[in-house]
């Protein structure tokens, strides 16, 4: 039965699109899933919200039918919205996985963005629309931030032209939406875009009448933004309630004569505060993730579940992603683990510990064996899904000599008067050191699949005194895929400091906005008269 408040979403099953079914039914629609192409021909509007590699989506398009069925309803010109692959896929082919063929709607080919000069890939972030065409989909967006977190792209040429509805520039100018008829795709995520601009655009797709909810007049964008991200460190304190709690270089525990876990709020109303006030992004961390099992910890997954249902950024979650055997014998690989919170809601998962043993095993033996958790879920899901913490700590050296690691020559000297540090990685939440640098983790992971690095630092960990600029310069200058600066933030300056003397693509905060020292908005405004371009709400 047809249904105004009724939309069919196409979910091949290829990965997470629960934030697209949140959004949707945010905006108070019912959802039908798509089991037989039949259900796509008879859908009155049809979401195709694409994950994983193009490759294995076409093919699990085609041996089911669907593809036929896709192009046989965009033919009809029924109304369609293609979101992220489910752009990609209408093109005549991509190099991902290939060259493979796609849907054949839209000529045109679909590539990599190109890191040999530099460029950060994957483009994860908030960017600007440059809308090319007056389509009432994306009515009153041109200028603004959206997100996007890919690391292929439709190249706009004259023989799709006609197709473009907005541009988007990252290196080169890409696809960033088309739209001809009732046929829309969008290659960024309205449903991760926030409400303003993107439950905005989903909403009129879903209710064309509607005028969407009314975007505030704001600066235009121009470039990707930095941004701002809130961590919710999480664990059960004593009573055994999940709580976020924040620690004094890692250590969670009151300094008074009680030792209790430090108690600063519950996590799924911290969360969306946060989005509220403008968060571009939220990090969950399971803290105690390395000695709990984390699919036992069920109240964290019910965390996971109840904000993505509230916060339309992306979320990261992280700790105890490894593979397991429970104390009944029950085996869990890692990418059990993962899947299970990106089911949850998570848009992201994050690897500390068992990234550090897989980087240390490659470094050894210079063999990828494609069995650490981070390879497998980075095949499976995509690197742009995989952010690796690192929690390093700060040893000074007398001289680069005496270390086999990567040295910096430090801003200010060390107790003894030394002028240079390596950043020893730990595992465990900083309880154990690794034999191996944050300089020689970060390169390894890379290489390994990470598509994001998330760089802590014990020694500057709640302790307001800035960011550490040698550390997060070092790391960010040797990658290319972006970097978290983490660890430190007391003040609205030591954000743009660390924007402008590193290469880092986002700064992420905890105490500061768990205090309410600092709003995000003062954050952001001061980054905005400091010259650097964020998301403004
Ligand atoms: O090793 O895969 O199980 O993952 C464990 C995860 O938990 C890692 O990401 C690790 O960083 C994190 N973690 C473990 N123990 C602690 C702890 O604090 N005792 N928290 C911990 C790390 C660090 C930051 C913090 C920033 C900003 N939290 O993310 O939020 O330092 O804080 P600030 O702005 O207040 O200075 P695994």
């Amino acid at each position: 039965s047809s249904d105004a408040n009724t939309v069919t979403l196409l979910d091949y099953g290829a990965g997470n699109v629960r934030s697209v079914r949140n959004a949707i039914r945010h905006l108070g629609f019912n959802i039908r899933d798509v089991r037989s192409p039949e259900d796509i021909l008879a859908a009155d509007r049809l979401v195709f919200p694409g994950v994983g590699a193009f490759g294995s989506a076409m093919d699990v398009i085609n041996s089911t039918g669907m593809a036929d069925a896709l192009r046989e309803y965009i033919r009809r010109d029924r109304p369609f919205l293609g979101i992220c692959l489910g752009l990609q896929l209408l093109f005549d082919s991509s190099e991902e996985n290939g060259p493979v063929s796609g849907l054949g709607v839209i000529p045109g080919v679909v590539r990599r963005f190109d890191s040999s000069e530099g460029l950060i890939v994957p483009h994860i972030g908030w960017n600007a629309l440059q809308i090319t065409k007056d389509t009432q989909l994306l009515q009153g967006a041109d200028g603004h931030h959206v997100y996007f977190v890919h690391s292929y792209h439709a190249l706009p040429s004259d023989a799709n032209r006609d197709w473009i509805s907005s541009t988007c520039n990252y290196g080169e100018s890409f696809i960033s939406s088309i739209s001809m008829g009732n046929i829309q795709a969008v290659q960024f995520h309205p449903e991760k875009s926030g409400a303003a601009t993107g439950l905005s655009i989903f909403e009129k797709f879903l209710s064309p009448n509607s005028s969407g909810a009314k975007a505030p007049a704001h600066r235009k964008a121009s470039k990707l933004a930095k941004r701002v991200i809130a961590c919710l460190d999480v664990r059960s304190n004593d009573n055994g309630d999940l709580v976020v709690t924040k620690g004094d270089q890692y250590d969670v525990r009151d300094h008074s004569s009680s030792k209790e876990v430090r108690n600063l709020g519950k996590p799924v109303e911290l969360a969306s505060q946060y989005y509220i006030d403008g968060a571009d992004e939220v990090s969950f961390l399971n803290i105690t993730g390395f000695r709990a099992f984390p699919l036992g910890d069920l109240p964290m997954l019910e965390v996971l579940r109840c904000a993505s249902e509230k916060v339309f950024v992306p979320l990261t979650v992280g700790g105890g992603i490894r593979d397991f055997t429970d104390e009944s014998g029950r085996y869990y690989s890692s990418l059990e683990v993962a899947s299970e919170y990106f089911r949850s809601g998570a848009d992201k998962i994050s690897i500390g510990s068992d990234a550090v043993f897989a980087a240390e095993a490659y470094l050894q033996t210079g063999v990828k064996t494609g069995k650490s958790s981070l390879e497998q879920i980075s095949r499976v899901y995509g690197n742009q899904a995989v952010v690796v913490s690192i929690d390093p700590r700060r040893v000074y050296v007398k001289s680069p000599d005496e270390v086999q690691f990567k040295t910096v020559k430090v801003s200010s000297k060390g107790p003894s008067g030394e002028e240079y540090a390596w950043y020893q990685c730990t595992v465990s939440g900083g309880r154990d050191s690794r034999p191996i640098g944050a300089y020689e983790l970060a390169k390894a992971v890379e290489e390994l699949g990470a598509g994001e690095i998330l760089l802590n630092c014990i020694d500057c960990d709640g302790q307001g005194g800035g960011f550490d600029i040698d550390l997060i310069k070092m790391v960010s200058d040797a990658v290319t895929i972006p970097v978290i600066a983490s660890s430190g933030a007391g003040a609205v300056e030591h954000f743009s400091e660390v924007f402008e003397k590193t290469n880092a693509s986002a700064a992420l905060a905890a105490g500061i906005f768990h205090r309410k020292e600092v709003p995000i908005l003062a954050v952001k405004e001061h980054l905005v008269d400091a010259g650097v371009e964020v998301r403004m709400l």
